[in-house]
């Protein structure tokens, strides 16, 4: 199994790239999801966890005062702590839409979020779409190949028919919402073989001490998602920040901590070091 370091020089999509580079110089595989809904809250959180991601994931849509301050804010602490951004948009209307909804609208997303991801269910034209504005950018997409949640219908042919639009979009989409590699999936008989592509998967619903929030997700540890299942990076939300009303600094950086030193354990293990 190759390395982050060793993908990251030979990545053809620029936001890999940048993504892998980051994982690799700060030796941490965690992308923190912060799900909160009062801008100071948000902020505050990631300038204590951003010491130890690679990723800061976000739904802005959620806070109640958002304004253009708060994107300048969350640029500058990417810049101080060396993180990316993932705005987790989850588009899913037609190409003309999303690419609207993408760089328009009150949060403009495409001017500052460094990666975004999209559902498949539209079909290629939704990339096509999000490319329009995404790609004269260098972002990157990451496609929904599957979900976390108990009953999840992404599965099956429905998760191949994924991977092969993702196959004939590689300069934009970069990699996959997933809870397993998809190296060969979707992979006809007597097809190329998945050798020339390294789609990189993020999977959320990570936990160390839950296995599920009694709202439909599901979690797995560091070491199952990583060294069991072959993903890249931990996505991690409230078993990082716990409960929002009650924010304990000390404890959100101890579990931010925490987590950066499960991932990196369990890629050293994948990588047999
Ligand atoms: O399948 C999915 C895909 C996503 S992006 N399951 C998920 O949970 N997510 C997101 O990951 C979800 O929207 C949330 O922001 C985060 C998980 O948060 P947690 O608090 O359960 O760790």
């Amino acid at each position: 199994m190759r390395t982050y370091g060793h993908r990251a020089n030979n990545h053809p999509n620029a936001a890999a790239r940048q993504l892998l580079e980051t994982i690799d110089r700060k030796k941490t595989n965690l992308c923190v999801s912060v799900d909160v809904t009062r801008k100071a809250d948000f902020l505050a959180i990631i300038d204590l966890v951003g010491p130890f991601s690679c990723l800061v994931k976000t739904h802005v849509d959620i806070i109640e005062d958002f304004d253009h301050d708060l994107i300048e804010q969350l640029q500058a602490l990417s810049k101080k702590h060396d993180f990316l951004i993932f705005e987790d948009r989850k588009f899913a209307d037609i190409g003309n839409t999303v690419s609207l909804q993408y760089s328009s609208g009150v949060h403009k997303i495409a001017s500052w979020s460094h990666i975004t991801n999209a559902h498949p269910v539209p079909g290629p034209s939704i990339i096509t779409g999000l490319a329009s504005v995404g790609k004269p950018l260098g972002r990157g997409l990451l496609l929904l190949a599957e979900m976390s949640t108990k009953g999840s219908l992404a599965v099956g042919s429905y998760t191949e028919e994924a991977v092969r639009m993702a196959r004939a979009n590689k300069d934009f989409v970069m990699g996959f919402i997933a809870q397993r590699r998809m190296d060969g999936v979707g992979v006809q008989e007597g097809g190329n073989s998945a050798e020339e592509e390294d789609f990189l998967i993020l999977t959320p619903g990570v936990g160390l001490d839950v296995r599920g929030d009694g709202m439909g997700q599901q979690y797995r540890t560091p070491r199952e998602v990583i060294v069991e299942s072959g993903c890249d990076v931990i996505i991690v939300g409230r078993g990082i920040y716990g409960n929002p009303k009650a924010l304990d600094a000390d404890n959100v950086r101890r579990q931010a901590e925490r987590y950066m030193k499960e991932g990196w354990k369990a890629y050293l293990e994948r990588i047999g070091e």
